[in-house]
């Protein structure tokens, strides 16, 4: 029997920027792909760009280059992000630490979505979660926005997975969403099979974005298994 797989697959050279809106992506954006702050704060639209920034000299070894891609934090998040989710090379997750408290419920239901996604889950997409705009005073340090983001998910993986019984039977074979981490134990990201590490960030000070610098340049040099 012949197996129809599709098209085969382009390279993994998609590095995501998602999470709610108003957290920082558009200038985390802008500060890795144009190298300034950013003009367009508030905008609805998606942004694409390249990095490292075509007038720095640093290279991969091959020269090869990753596609970032601004994704606005919206209810459409989950259409646009799965139109690019098989040529994702990494995700990274922005929350906006200095209001993580108001919006937590938000911030962690756009996470839940990502994880839970199939391409995420079965590839083992890394993760980076941004603690951003740690240059408030008032904002979360990251072992908090980390432990928020988990009690948070804890939760929403119990009410996502048990949808109220269908009087239908023909709705029997309803799809059943993943069940992240393990049943018997609090949810934590490192029950997760993807690599998840949770950094402070902010795009404001001179070394605000190195650690996501540090990993980008991570991400370019491991290509990807596909
Ligand atoms: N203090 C501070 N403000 C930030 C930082 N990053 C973004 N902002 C501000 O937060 C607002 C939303 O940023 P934006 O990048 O448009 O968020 P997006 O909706 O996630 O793309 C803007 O007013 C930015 O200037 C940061 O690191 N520190
Ligand atoms: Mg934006």
């Amino acid at each position: 029997m012949y197996l129809w797989k599709g098209p085969s697959k382009g390279k993994r050279d998609t590095v995501i920027l998602v999470g709610p809106a108003a957290s920082g992506k558009t200038a985390l954006f802008s500060k890795l792909c144009l190298g300034r702050a950013s003009a367009t704060a508030g905008s609805m639209a998606s942004n694409e760009g390249k990095w490292p920034r075509e007038s720095e000299s640093e290279e991969s070894a091959d020269g090869s280059i990753l596609r970032i891609v601004d994704l606005p934090g919206h209810e459409r998040l989950r259409g646009a992000f799965t139109q690019h989710v098989e040529r994702v090379r990494a995700i990274v997750y922005v929350v906006d630490a200095s209001t993580l408290n108001r919006q937590l419920r938000t911030s962690a239901s756009y996470l839940y979505d990502i994880l839970v996604d199939g391409t995420v889950e079965s590839q083992e997409i890394p993760l980076l979660i941004v603690a951003g705009k740690r240059d408030i005073l008032t904002s979360l340090r990251p072992e908090r926005v980390q432990a928020l983001l988990e009690g948070e998910i804890n939760k929403l993986r119990v009410t996502r997975t048990t949808a109220p019984e269908s009087l239908d039977p023909d709705a029997e074979a309803e799809e059943r969403t993943t069940f992240l981490g393990y049943e018997d134990q609090p949810f934590r990201f490192t029950h997760l099979p993807n690599p998840v590490e949770v950094c402070g960030m902010d795009n404001v000070t001179e070394n605000g974005i190195q650690i996501l610098e540090n990993r980008l340049m991570d991400w370019l040099n491991e290509p990807f298994m596909n």
